[in-house]
């Protein structure tokens, strides 16, 4: 049910998204919560959920306001939380502010509040209205609700392939098929993910990264996550070498070598043990698992085909970015993606295009399951 809500709520509710869309990719395990205080149609106070996660959103629109925020109302893009921490919930903080109303889209599913932060609000004289732009908030905040609900993040899958979608030439070649506006939105991309996942075979052919080397957003780089079943990681890795300044994870068999397992450990990369798929995979299911258990919200999956393959195989892909370079490259390549084992197009998944982009040269698709 919607509670009733005017343009001017549909507004500033449209303001409190976007600022929580600011800090996706960095508050996790924690949603990046937006937060604008409004009185007399004037904004008092507005904030986002910290970096790191904490402080929550309200409670720095709060402080922001001081004492104009007495008959002020909040727009929240969640429900402000029920539970006592060091600081006094959410709920309390503003009631207790003076806070005359609250507007949020929906209940926050974590146990803790669960509807108990409206009920606080309620019993201490505060309107709430729920339901304003649930749609939008949804959207926004997928990868914690994701986590909650399925106890896996979010999954985006990034391609870049040529017009015939290939990915590589038959001798490997694959670093530049995309330019430079086409990285850039690359890193644009990690900085709003908790974590970047490539497989290992990906690590042996290219080297990568994988952080976020747009300037001023160097703190913003994911955690990066390697799959890899058989710890073929090899130790002079960039992911290894750069492991202090940027965390590295492996996520590996219960078999993997120990001595490999601890030298990696020993440079600071995070191994974790999952469970084994077919063919000596991991698998898919277990490794995301394993990622949602350490609080990892939203994840970006780079490549390469095998893991991409596989993900969608077991219908684990939430959305995709799509790039298209102006190059083909044959049926010598290496095709994007492998085998699907679907023969039917009716047993397709189908995606739904919900922007389009042109990236100097290369096309861009953001595509969400349909
Ligand atoms: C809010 N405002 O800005 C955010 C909220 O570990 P804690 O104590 O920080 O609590 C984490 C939970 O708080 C998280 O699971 C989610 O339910 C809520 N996040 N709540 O009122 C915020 N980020
Ligand atoms: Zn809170």
């Amino acid at each position: 049910m919607t509670d009733a809500t005017t343009a001017a709520d549909g507004r500033h509710m449209a303001a409190a998204l976007a600022l929580s869309a600011r800090h996706l990719g960095r508050t996790w395990p924690n949603p990046s919560v937006g937060c604008v205080l409004v009185r007399e149609g004037r904004v008092v106070g507005r904030a986002i959920t910290a970096v790191g996660g904490r402080p929550h959103a309200e409670t720095l629109a709060l402080e922001r306001a001081g004492a104009a925020a007495a008959g002020a109302v909040a727009y929240v893009t969640l429900e402000p939380c029920a539970h006592d921490g060091e600081t006094p919930s959410c709920a309390e903080a503003l009631a207790a502010a003076g806070v005359v109303r609250v507007v949020a889209p929906f209940a926050d599913p974590d146990p803790r509040t669960a509807a108990a932060g409206f009920r606080r609000l309620r019993e201490a004289g505060v309107e709430v209205a729920v339901g304003c732009m649930a749609k939008e908030a949804e959207r926004l905040h997928a990868g914690f609700l994701s986590r909650l609900a399925r106890g896996r993040p979010l999954v985006t899958l990034k391609v870049a392939a040529s017009l015939d979608g290939r990915v590589a030439t038959a001798k490997g070649a694959s670093r530049w098929i995309t330019g430079e506006a086409s990285r850039r939105l690359g890193h644009a991309l990690r900085a709003g993910h908790d974590a970047v996942m490539v497989g290992s075979g990906t690590v042996l052919a290219d080297d990568p990264a994988l952080t976020c080397r747009l300037e001023g957003l160097a703190a913003a780089s994911p955690v990066r996550v390697v799959a890899d079943g058989r710890l073929r990681l090899p130790e002079d890795a960039k992911l290894v070498r750069t492991a202090a300044e940027v965390e590295s994870w492996v996520l590996t068999g219960r078999d993997a070598p120990g001595e490999r397992r601890r030298r990696l450990r020993s440079r600071g990369v995070t191994v974790l043990e999952v469970a084994g798929g077919r063919c000596g995979r991991l698998c898919p299911e277990a490794m995301l698992r394993a990622l949602g258990e350490r609080g990892i919200t939203r994840l970006l999956v780079e490549g390469g085909p095998a893991l991409a393959t596989a993900l969608l195989r077991a219908s684990l892909v939430d959305r995709m970015a799509w790039f298209t370079a102006p190059l083909a490259m044959g049926g010598d390549g290496l095709a994007a993606l492998g085998a699907l084992g679907v023969d039917s197009l009716d047993a397709l998944a189908s995606w739904r295009v919900v922007e389009r982009l042109a990236c100097g040269e290369d096309g861009v698709a953001m595509l969400e399951a349909a």
